[in-house]
Parts: C-alpha cells; structure tokens; sequence
C-alpha cells in the first residue's frame, strides 16, 4: 500500500532536455516552487534538485524531486534519480527529443527504471502528436517499456488534470516497497537549522524511520531527533517517502550528498564490486562514476570476461548484492547499467582467475539460488555478514549460533570427522578425542561452536572434546587400573600410594585418563578412589553420633589421615557432609 499512510507517499522524479518545461510543470501539478535557489529562478534554469509535493486527487500523495536538464548538471540529476521509483519524462512540443533527453532517459534505462509517464509540454506552441508518437516509440526501448503520453501546456493550463491522472494510474502500478527492510537512504542534502542543529533529506526507498532511531553513518552512529515529511513533523516515515531527518551529534559540514545513513549492522562497505553489465561492451573505460542513489564514486574497471567486471571504487560504499550502479563514463557520456554479484569478491591471482570468475558469475542464478551456490562457495558464513551482503538464506543452509553452514557441509563434515578422532586417539591413546579446537581446525571452520552441527553419535562433545564413546583405555593402562579397582572394591577407601601407582604404570596422564573416561574419581592430588566412593563414605558415617570428628570419621572409613582429610573436606565441597564452626562434621 502506498499512499496516504502516515509519512506514505510516491516519490518520482523529472527527467528531459534543459528547457523543455520540467519545474513548470512541477509547479502546475503541486503548486509549488521546485527551483530553489534565487540564482535558479533569476536565470530560469534549475540547477540543482527541487523537491515539490502535492495531494492528487484520489487523495495519493505525491512528492516530485525536479533535475536540472542542463548538461552541465547531470551529476545533480543523477544524484536526484537514484532513489526513485518511476519517472516523469518530459520533453517540448517544439523542440521534440533532444540531447539530454536522450541522456536521462539513458540514466532511467540503466538504472533499471520500469515505470515512467510522458507529458510533452509546450503544446500551446508546437503540436505535440509528432513528439509524442517520437518519444513513445523511443521509450518504448528501454526498461519503461510502453510509456502513456500526455500532451499538456502549462501556459494554458490543458492537460494538466489528464497528466496528474496518467500520474495516478502509473503510481498504482508501482510495487509496494519493502518498509521492514533495513534503511539505507542516500542524503541528497545537508544543511543547518538554527536551533535545530543539522538536517539531512532524501528519498526512503525501503525500511520506516521514526525519532529516537539511531542510524550508522561512515563509522559513527547519530541519533535521529526528529522526522520530517513534506514538511511537517511526522512520528514515523515509511517508504517510500522523501524524508527531512533531524540528526543528533554531527555537524553538517561531516556530511555530504552521496553520504548515506544505515540501519546498524545491516550494511557492509565495500571498495570491490563484482558487477554484471547489461550487454557486454567492445570497450571499457579503465575509470568510470559509479553512480548510485544520491552517491558519485570513481572506479577502476577491471574486465573479467563477457559482461563480468571487477570494480575498484576511490571510496567504500556500503553495496549489496541485487543493487543496480550506473557506471558513467563522463568522457564519452556513456551510461552502462550494472547489477551487483558481489560485495565481497575472492582475489583474482592465479592465471586464468578472472576467466574462472566471469564463468562463476555467467552460471550463478540471482536471488535465492544464488545464495545457495554463494553459501556453497564461502561454506562457513556469519548470518550477520551474509544478510549484509545482500543474500537471503537459502534452503538447506544450517544455522548453528551467528553461523550458517552451506547445505550439505554439515553431514559432509560429519562423515569426516570420526576419521579426525580416530586418528588423534592413534597418537594419543589416553585422551578420549581431540580436544575441540583440533577438530575445529581439523575441518577447516572458523569456530568449535559450528562442531555442534557436525559431531553426531556415537562421538559426542564432552568436557571440550571430541569423544569417541568407546573411547576406553588402552589394554596396559586398563588392566592397571582394573587392579585398582579390584583393590577399592576391597577397601572402597584404600588408596594406592603414589609409589604403587608408579609401579603399575599409572602416571598423571594414565590416571587423568580414567578419570575422564569414569573409572576413578581424583580425591586430591595422588588420592584415587573409585566412583560411588560418596556413597560409601556417607553410609559409614551414618553409624556415627552427630556432631562427629575427622578422627571419628576416620576410624569409620578405616583409612589414613592421607585419605580421610581430603576425602573429608571432599565430601564437604559436594554438600554430603557439613563442617561446623569447631571443626566437628555432620551429614547434610
Ligand atoms: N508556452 C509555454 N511555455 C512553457 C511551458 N512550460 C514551460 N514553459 C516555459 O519554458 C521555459 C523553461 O521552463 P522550465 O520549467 O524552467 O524548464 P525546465 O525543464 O525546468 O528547465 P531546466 O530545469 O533548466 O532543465 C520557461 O520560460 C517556461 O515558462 C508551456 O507549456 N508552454
Ligand atoms: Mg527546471
């Protein structure tokens, strides 16, 4: 729905030869000023962009940003179309299609602009039929298509109501823009208010924008204080919509036109583009203007093969894939329109690379299919990073935490990693897996936080590691411990001393080993005993009156002091027994 919802409305802009009456009638349709300057209207030249709105008569709202036609200003109107949905393209009866109506309406076709209305004006001096059937058949080439044309004279004022009626037509048919998508609105002008501190405007093609936001600019974070829309104070914007934002903590002069404010974390900036042109051209530039929204960037064009080009841009812009650049080649007045397939593209070093690279991008689908084929290339993403880029998620992809695996990773790591256990538990046969980051980099991932996706039964994620569930011990070091056991089962509080342990092979790591692997339980350092050792030692003390002291406790387990005062103080620390200020105990 577009229209009359709060801060809703259409956005279009101009475009036509210098003269051929574009602020006339903008002025006609809204009754207002669209040049801005005094300079503009003392020469009766627009210059820069004018902004105008008006209710139509169905009650839309319409907001028209009126372009310079002049050439010399073709970088304003550039600036002024960017955002922009639909177009309104005027040319004069008496003057008929001319140098630069050609030239925007190659910036509207390379911008991928679908809907567009023609008004030929002037039609008090010239008949408009010729032009109209001229410049209809003209459009009818480019991305508009078949273009409704109205003749109109704002001189006379006829044809005005039939072109704010063709408006509405062509403003019904637009598609509805996406207001939960993130905002990225591209300034289109900065200035200063007294008392206010700095505004900025420009055209919300996507996304809602309300006071108390706080949006990403360059590599700070402002405040929105306040929301303007035609006007007047608004509690939200939503798009589309030309919007006037009042910004908290930053000067205007930190701020220029082509600058844009993002939606935290939601964008990611960029220098290297990989771009697929419209048709493949017999020659490039070798620096072009990448021109998107309100944004003018060199670039330096790398071509990979076909219509696939590497773009270098002089500044980081924050792209993302499906966006549509207009490459400009100021010398030769040359437009070519581009898609973006990349915002993160790999280097291209090896012979052959950027061959490989144009193949990859020829084959790579847009939208979700691309995504999978991209998710399969990168294998491990942060979901963050990927959004960023400009990528949905695709079917099949596994979300483990902030990442997504590529479809089909998961279970293809998961049948290698047994291999990766069995031959770390080869070399080091005590330990019951590798710990996580062996495995981790083992299967090449950027995190052991992905290995909750990959380890399945019967290993499993324990204490750190990768365990094999069989793990066990080996042959030597179990039958030493067995004996051991043997002894506990005997005397559940017979600890060997350390000197016996020795004798039968059990080191730290052998006794660390049955310790992981729940065959022994560590009492204190050289002090094992058998798991269930609790429960023997409660049931001893139960026999004894309450308050009992270690002494007492001792002669009841049968054992040492080397023994009885650690497994006492042991028995505290799990809560079995309580000490009592005088250093008396009693069961809990
Ligand atoms: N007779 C007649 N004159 C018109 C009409 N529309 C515009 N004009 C005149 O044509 C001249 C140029 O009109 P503008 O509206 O400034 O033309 P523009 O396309 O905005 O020009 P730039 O912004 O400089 O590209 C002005 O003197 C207008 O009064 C019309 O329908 N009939
Ligand atoms: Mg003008």
């Amino acid at each position: 729905m577009s229209g009359t919802d709060e801060g809703g409305m259409d956005v279009i802009a101009t475009a036509g030869h210098v003269d051929h009456g574009k602020s006339t009638l903008v002025r006609a349709l809204t009754g207002m000023e669209p040049d801005r300057w005094e300079e503009e209207r003392r020469r009766g030249l627009t210059i820069d962009l004018g902004f105008a709105w008006t209710t139509l008569p169905s009650g839309r709202r319409l907001a028209v940003v009126d372009v310079p036609g002049h050439e010399r200003f073709v970088g304003n109107m550039l600036a002024g179309v960017g955002s922009v949905p639909a177009a309104l393209v005027v040319v004069a009866a008496d003057d008929g299609w001319s140098a630069q109506t050609a030239e925007h309406v190659a910036v509207l076709d390379a911008l991928g602009v679908r809907h567009a209305l023609l008004a030929v004006t002037k039609a008090d001096l010239a008949d408009a039929r010729p032009v109209l059937d001229d410049a209809r058949e003209r459009l009818a080439a480019t991305s508009m298509g078949a273009v409704p044309g109205v003749a109109v004279s704002a001189a006379t004022g006829a044809g005005v109501p039939e072109v704010a009626a063709a408006l509405e037509a062509m403003l019904a048919g637009l598609p509805a823009p996406d207001r939960s998508a993130p905002v990225r609105l591209w300034i289109d002008r900065a200035f200063p208010i007294k008392g206010a501190g700095t505004v900025v405007t420009g055209t919300l093609a996507a996304g809602t924008v309300a006071p108390g936001d706080r949006l990403q600019l360059g590599d700070r974070e402002v405040g929105v204080r306040g929301v303007q829309s035609l006007g007047r104070p608004v509690e939200r914007a939503r798009a589309t919509a030309r919007v006037a934002l009042n910004l908290r903590g930053i000067a205007v002069e930190e701020i220029a036109r082509g600058d844009a404010l993002l939606t935290p974390g939601a964008f990611r900036v960029t220098v290297d583009v990989d771009v697929t042109l419209d048709v493949a051209p017999d020659r490039l530039p070798a620096e072009a203007v990448v021109h998107v929204g309100s944004a003018a960037v060199g670039a330096r064009l790398r071509p990979l093969e076909g219509t696939a080009v590497r773009l270098r841009l002089a500044g980081p812009l924050p792209l993302r894939v499906g966006d549509r650049l207009l490459v400009r080649d100021p010398g030769a007045r040359r437009v070519l329109g581009a898609d973006v397939r990349d915002v993160d593209p790999p280097e291209l070093r090896r012979r052959g690379a950027a061959r490989q690279r144009a193949a990859e991008l020829a084959a790579q689908p847009t939208g979700a299919a691309g995504a999978a084929v991209e998710l399969a290339r990168r294998r491990v993403v942060r979901a963050a990073d990927f959004a960023a880029m400009g990528w949905p998620v695709p079917d099949g992809a596994t979300a483990v935490g902030p990442w997504l695996m590529a479809p089909g990773l998961a279970d293809q790591l998961a049948a290698r990693l047994p291999a990766v256990v069995a031959r770390y538990r080869e070399l080091r046969p005590l330990e019951p897996g590798p710990p996580v980051d062996v495995a981790r980099r083992a299967l090449e991932l950027p995190d052991a936080e992905l290995l909750r996706a990959v380890v399945r039964p019967p290993l499993a994620l324990r204490e750190g590691r990768v365990s094999a569930a069989t793990a066990g011990l080996p042959p030597q070091v179990q039958q030493a411990v067995d004996a051991v056991r043997a002894r506990l089962a005997a005397d559940a509080f017979a600890a060997p001393e350390a000197p016996d342990l020795a004798a039968a092979g059990l080191g730290p790591r052998e006794l660390a080993a049955a310790v992981r692997d729940g065959q022994l339980v560590k009492i204190a350092d050289g002090v094992f005993l058998a798991p269930g050792v609790a429960d023997v030692a409660r049931q001893r003390l139960t026999g004894l009156p309450a308050p009992f002291t270690l002494s007492q406790a001792r002669s009841a387990w049968g054992t040492t002091r080397r023994v009885a005062v650690p497994l006492m103080e042991w028995l505290d620390a799990r809560g079995v027994t309580e000490r009592l200020p005088d250093n008396t105990r009693r069961l809990r």
